[in-house]
């Protein structure tokens, strides 16, 4: 009786790691039996839609968690904890997490929907060969205003900002790599610049803007400045795009000194539960008529070439957000700084919101 006993608890051992193994292959198993998809993106940067379509497909449970920073991301992801399927850095995060090997390697064999994908957009310093990376959104870091509110002043450069008249009108994006880069811009310093020196002149320069700072804010200021709380956004292009669908008297510029072009990218991070199902997602989310609907809804540009035939042209047309090569050329992509030069910047970030309270 009790061999028994013993044979049948060992089978039972042996039937739950298989269970456990079984699921680490095909992606974690819910309660009513469906696998599960975690995605971890940006803050309003699907269409819900296309994540309801995903589940109908492929019949997975999504679970979509957001964050609003790289950083924060980041910490997450190296705490552990949660298991993640799919989540969408930037380029210099692709970098940082490639290096601290937190990254799956994609097999390009199940994302076939890669083809469509600019070539623009493709083997970019950060992944080369794109076997870590696969591009969803891009766009820039500048400047929207209502022209009505400032008296028909038009803006053109970081530098204007700092002129009195614009006294508490100005909402910032709260990232220290934006705002710290505007400040080393408006000095005609790289953003990528370290040297001591000039990161210093940056923090002063930035303080002086204060006067002019009424907050600084996430995806609020899709709010706000339609609502005309205030006159100016620092930002990133694909949330103008937003904020000038609700109010068109708003305008968008890149700052003549130069600015950040940057570029979100889906990821599998190590730990994955999923790694099929989140394989299929970005495939699913390069699907030409995809990519275009939530380009559309977003507001962010496209990298997908071929998802530009179903984007109305005043959006696909419209050069403040599809900017060409020529320009973007001019830009500057972030470097992935050291663990210190990240300390740095958030530290003088710190620093320049403190002076703001
Ligand atoms: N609300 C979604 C915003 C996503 C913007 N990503 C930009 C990253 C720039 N480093």
């Amino acid at each position: 009786m009790k061999k028994i006993a013993i044979l049948l608890t060992a089978v039972l051992v042996i039937v739950l790691v298989l269970m456990v193994i079984s699921s680490k292959l095909t992606g974690s198993v819910t309660k009513a039996g469906a696998k599960t998809l975690t995605i971890y993106n940006w803050g309003d940067y699907i269409d819900p839609s296309l994540i309801a379509k995903f589940q109908k497909k492929y019949g997975y449970r999504v679970v979509y968690q957001t964050f609003d920073s790289n950083e924060a991301m980041l910490t997450k992801i190296q705490q552990g904890g949660t298991s993640f399927d799919v989540i969408v850095p930037s380029d210099y995060m692709i970098s940082k997490m490639r290096g601290e090997h937190l990254l799956l390697p994609i097999n390009q064999k199940q994302v076939p929907n890669l083809k469509y994908i600019d070539s623009r957009f493709l083997n970019l310093s950060f992944d080369p060969k794109n076997h870590y990376s696969v591009p969803y959104f891009w766009g820039t870091v500048g400047i929207v205003y209502n022209p009505k509110m400032l008296g028909g002043s038009k803006i053109t450069s970081w530098n204007d900002l700092w002129d009195k008249k614009y006294r508490n009108q100005i909402l910032l994006v709260d990232s220290a790599r934006e705002i710290v880069g505007m400040g080393l811009d408006s000095l005609h310093y790289s953003v990528n610049d370290t040297n001591e020196k000039h990161l210093n002149q940056a923090l002063q320069k930035l303080k002086q803007l204060t006067p002019n700072i009424k907050a600084i804010v996430g995806d609020e200021n899709k709010l706000l400045l339609p609502r005309k709380e205030a006159a100016i956004g620092v930002l990133w292009s694909g949330d103008a795009v937003e904020i000038m669908d609700e109010n068109p008297e708003l305008t968008y510029v890149i700052p003549k000194e130069g600015s950040n072009v940057w570029f979100d990218n889906m990821a599998i991070p190590k730990g994955a539960a999923n790694k099929k199902g989140a394989e299929q997602f970005i495939n699913f989310m390069l699907d030409p008529k995809n990519a275009a609907k939530n380009a559309e809804y977003v507001g962010y540009a496209t990298p997908d070439k071929a998802a530009l035939r179903y984007l109305p042209k005043e959006i696909k047309n419209d050069k403040r957000f599809y900017p060409d090569k020529s320009l973007t050329d001019r830009l500057e992509v972030y470097d992935n700084f050291s663990k210190a030069v990240n300390a740095r910047f958030n530290e003088l970030f710190l620093e320049f919101k403190m002076s703001n309270q």
